[in-house]
């Protein structure tokens, strides 16, 4: 399936996979772009040498083109920044800011910049900066979100840019796909099926608490303090948001989730770690292959769409 965004970058599939913390790794990033997608390593808060040493790796496991996503949170943002230019990745997605002061240096080194945006603002203004596309990432997505849905987001940023717009949020399948390049979308971005992948190194509980969870399970901590982060509801989810109602402070929020993301992911404590996703859990099923979640994805998007696919 041919797009402005296969072009762009050089892929066989309008798939991206999302840039998320502790669970985009060099693995995982491989093995989508070896399915035909784009595989992103998620930068997130990693020491920035980690970053570099996950780059490597993945270079060594695939020689299709991968990119790396910088968390603008992370202090380390400006470290990383350089990193993915020494290390010549020719792809950086961004998260959680505004990236406007390194696209002068990553544009320089020939990279391509694709924010991830959760507003017409945003977009136009990334587009001004010299970003090469733009992921529009609705409030169904995981992990750090906006407040605009992926349906009511996706048109309002394509009507206001010209370059491709990547669709975020909510996309879990085939259907979503079809229904993101009737939005006017030249791409999608995918997180959560691909935390249940094969090739993830995500926690088998964290996984199988994805495949079991419905289409309710997920709940918004940090609305108060500025950082919304969706999230399958569980015990700390519970506690969260019970101090926040009472007021809590955001050290003593911060304090319930440090951490807890790798708790998730890597130790599999499903009661007391943040089990980053989003609204679409319930639509994954099964612990697939990245490849056999590429080709179920474009033969479904492919017969909705028929022949006519032209973004
Ligand atoms: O970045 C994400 N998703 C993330 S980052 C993350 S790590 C984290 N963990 C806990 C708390 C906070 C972060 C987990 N998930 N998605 C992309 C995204 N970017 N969604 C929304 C935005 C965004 C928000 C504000 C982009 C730009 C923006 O601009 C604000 C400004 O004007 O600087």
């Amino acid at each position: 399936m041919k797009t402005t965004i296969t072009e762009l970058l050089g892929i066989e599939y309008p798939v991206i996979q999302g840039g998320m913390a502790w669970v985009a790794e060099h693995r995982l990033a491989a093995a989508v772009s070896n399915a035909g997608g784009l595989g992103l390593i998620g930068a997130a808060s990693a020491p920035p040498e980690v970053v570099r040493e996950e780059i490597r790796k993945c270079k060594a496991l695939t020689d299709k083109p991968f990119g790396v996503n910088v968390m603008l949170l992370n202090p380390n943002a400006e470290e990383v920044a350089k990193i993915v230019v020494e290390e010549g990745v020719k792809v950086v997605t961004t998260g959680a800011g505004n990236p406007s002061k390194y696209m002068e240096m990553w544009k320089a080194a020939g990279v391509k910049v694709i924010p991830v945006v959760a507003s017409v603002a945003m977009a136009r203004m990334m587009e001004r900066a010299g970003a090469s596309a733009v992921v529009a990432e609705g409030m169904e997505s995981g992990g750090h979100i906006g407040s605009t849905t992926t349906m009511a987001l996706v048109p309002q940023v394509v009507d206001a840019v010209k370059i491709p717009v990547i669709a975020a949020g909510g996309i879990g399948d085939g259907r979503g796909v079809a229904a993101a390049f009737m939005l006017g979308a030249s791409a999608v971005q995918m997180g959560t099926r691909f935390v249940a992948a094969k090739e993830s190194i995500v926690h088998s509980n964290y996984k199988e608490k994805i495949i079991k969870a419905s289409d309710i399970d997920s709940e918004v901590t940090g609305m108060t303090t500025g950082h919304p982060v969706r999230c399958l509801r569980n015990k700390m989810t519970k506690e969260y948001l019970k101090l926040e109602k009472e007021g809590a402070d955001f050290m003593e929020l911060e304090k319930l989730t440090l951490g807890s993301l790798k708790k998730a992911v890597i130790d599999g404590d499903v009661v007391n770690g943040t089990l980053m996703a989003g609204q679409i859990a319930g639509l994954v099923k099964a612990e697939q292959s990245c490849e056999e979640i590429m080709q179920e994805l474009m033969s479904t998007a492919e017969r909705l769409l028929g022949m006519g696919v032209n973004r």
